[in-house]
């Protein structure tokens, strides 16, 4: 009736303001997600433009690669891609085939499932034509945009195959040299031991014939598979796999550490699954992997030194709640890896919820990290002792590693890296004489001290490693200047073979070499490291000097740690050549990595692991780059 009585004017407003009321109402309800995603995007572009050290920016103006839709919800921890087929030729570095076969020899292994075989599948040239030509310029780190700019999948679907696997017949393979049957012929002396004496037991101890116990998981053996995979050694290694087939039980009442059984036993499963393509091993890294997670129910989701694998309980060492920095970053690789070919993401999740605290946390200098952080408040403790050694060491490796293993796209793990190299250059760096050699020093509450483990070793390496992949070239400098301080801590003492520490002398003094030993430090247990450098550094540059120096320390082992009856041993004194006191021990380690690198510093194959398809854990055992270059 009232409606009525309006005039026409005053009905044509009504009626136009609830049209227009309509619409409005329409548009807002079908773009309220978007508000919501653009915020979420817009957050995201932030983080990764901005960079996160004071005082470093990004080339001006900075380009990185435009986040793509289907990247919209990830994080800097993106989730898990699938694997890319192979680069096309056109583009930079990467060969065209996956390469993982066993060198030539009489023994050429064959894959079991030639089923699971990868095929490469179809290069689509000319979508790789546009992709886009930026790139990211990091205090003048150069970083081309390749596939690794290509967004993973925004969820784990499907689990992955292994890497392994090609044709083999697509490329003659490179016939192996005579140092390389040098390390088959210490290898098989080594294995030979192991066999005899402690087969299916943790350690052998080569001189009484007997073995240790650590975990009593066949910690030799397991860490062994890979290196007999890639030397070739196919009966040794199906005789390993029946043991790992029969004998291998996870279901045990023992405590085990966490970092050394992922690096050893779920590493060294994940890699030989992705070399030989058998299931046997990613059923069994499966199996490990789950009796590990326990490790990260604490307060602060900072896992926890030790598990036991039976019961499925996690707890600190005894007399501390304390866990070291090196461990709970030094898993990452591996548990991404196992969240990859599973499907399931929780693996992933755990280590990368670490490192995102890490990221954030006081208590840093430049970049350097204390050695220890608390599994109650998630907090670094005992501040103020900066080393590259024990306790931190592969802190440092696994920042660059996992940025290489995800695609060079988790922009904080790069951040971390670049600014703990510019620490330790500032910090850390000294030169030693009458040589001056450079060297990486250790800080304890401002005071330098020029003492540097064996295993700061492992820096030469990755920062090879990461110069390659695009970082400065002053890394690459750096690279060099250490492997050569390396390489002196061996030539410099009487067997030619490197303590576990050194201390260099700071001043010249008459009759004084740049390696001082202190008598508790002058033990060699065999370790890898300045193989595994000497490795990287030989297949960037190809200058023969590393090959030579890794042959000069292969023959001091064999002078020095070989024991005839089957097995090297650790030493107690690399001082004493006429008595070099045998320690009756033989880590996994050396099967694991120092032979394993040894053969492939000696390789002229560049496939033989090819470093722009695998990113080798910190044992040595390389898992795939999940887009390669
Ligand atoms: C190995 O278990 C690993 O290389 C680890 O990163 C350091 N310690 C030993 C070898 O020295």
């Amino acid at each position: 009736k009232k409606w009525k009585q309006l005039s026409r004017l005053q009905r044509s407003v009504i009626l136009f303001l609830f049209a227009f009321l309509a619409v409005c109402g329409v548009i807002s309800y079908t773009s309220m997600g978007e508000p919501w995603k653009s915020l979420t995007n817009k957050s995201l572009d932030d983080q990764r433009t901005e960079p996160q050290i004071p005082g470093l920016k990004l080339a001006n103006p900075a380009v990185l690669p435009a986040p793509q839709k289907a990247d919209a919800n990830l994080g800097d921890y993106p989730e898990l891609s699938p694997q890319k087929p192979p680069k096309p030729p056109h583009v930079r570095r990467g060969p065209s085939n996956l390469q993982i076969k066993p060198p030539r020899r009489d023994v050429r292994l064959k894959t079991r499932h030639d089923s699971s075989r990868i095929e490469e599948e179809p290069v689509q040239a000319d979508k790789e034509e546009k992709m886009e030509k930026s790139v990211i310029s990091w205090r003048g780190a150069v970083i081309e945009p390749d596939q690794s700019t290509e967004p993973p999948s925004s969820k784990i679907k499907e689990p992955e195959k292994p890497s392994s696997v090609e044709a083999e017949d697509q490329k003659e393979p490179v016939p192996i040299n005579e140092r390389q049957l040098a390390v088959i012929e210490a290898f098989r002396h080594a294995w030979k031991g192991y066999k005899d004496f402690a087969w299916g037991h943790d350690e052998l101890k080569p001189l009484s014939k007997s073995y240790s116990e650590w975990f009593g998981l066949g910690l030799t053996l397991i860490d062994a598979l890979d290196t007999m995979w890639i030397l070739g050694l196919k009966e040794e290694f199906e005789e390993a796999r029946k043991w790992v087939a029969n004998d291998l039980v996870f279901d045990k009442n023992v405590d085990v550490n966490l970092f050394e059984s992922t690096i050893r036993i779920l590493g060294g499963l994940l890699s030989t699954y992705h070399l030989s393509g058998d299931s046997l091993f990613l059923e069994k890294a499966k199996d490990i992997g789950n009796r590990l997670m326990p490790a990260f129910k604490t307060p602060s989701k900072i896992p926890y030194s030790d598990v036991n694998i039976g019961r499925g309980t996690a707890h600190p060492p005894r007399w501390t709640s304390d866990s070291t920095v090196a461990e709970v970053t030094s898993i990452q690789l591996e548990f991404r890896e196992l969240s990859r070919l599973t499907g399931d993401e929780k693996f992933q999740k755990a280590v990368d919820e670490v490192m995102k605290h890490v990221h954030t946390l006081s208590g840093k200098n430049d970049g350097l990290v204390p050695m220890f952080i608390n599994t109650n408040s998630g907090q670094f403790t005992h501040l103020g002792v900066y080393t590259l050694g024990a306790r931190a060491d592969s802190y440092y490796e696994y920042l660059l590693k996992q940025w290489i293993q995800g695609g060079k796209k988790e922009n904080e793990l790069l951040e971390d890296y670049m600014r703990a190299i510019e620490g330790v250059k500032k910090h850390l760096l000294q030169r030693s004489q009458p040589k001056k050699l450079t060297f990486v020093g250790e800080l304890a509450h401002g005071h330098f001290s020029a003492k540097m483990d064996h295993l700061v070793c492992f820096l030469p390496g990755t920062l090879a490693l990461g110069a390659h992949n695009g970082l400065t070239a002053d890394h690459m400098k750096l690279a060099e200047a250490l492997i050569e301080t390396c390489y002196e801590m061996y030539a410099q003492v009487e067997t030619g073979l490197s303590p576990e520490i050194v201390h260099f002398n700071l001043h010249a003094q008459k009759g004084h070499k740049d390696v001082e030993i202190k008598p508790a430090d002058r033990h060699n247990l065999l370790r890898p490291e300045t193989v595994e450098s000497l490795f990287y550094m030989y297949r960037f540059t190809g200058d023969k000097k590393y090959q030579d120096w890794g042959w000069e320390i292969l023959q001091n082992f064999n002078k020095y740690t070989r024991v005839p009856t089957g097995g090297y041993t650790s030493i107690n004194n690399v001082q004493n050549p006429s008595n070099p006191e045998p320690r009756d021990k033989m880590e996994s380690f050396f099967l694991g990595e120092t032979l394993k690198y040894m053969f492939l510093l000696f390789s002229d194959d560049i496939d033989l692991i090819n470093l722009d398809k695998y990113v080798f854990n910190t044992e040595a055992h390389p898992l795939p780059i999940w887009v390669p270059a």
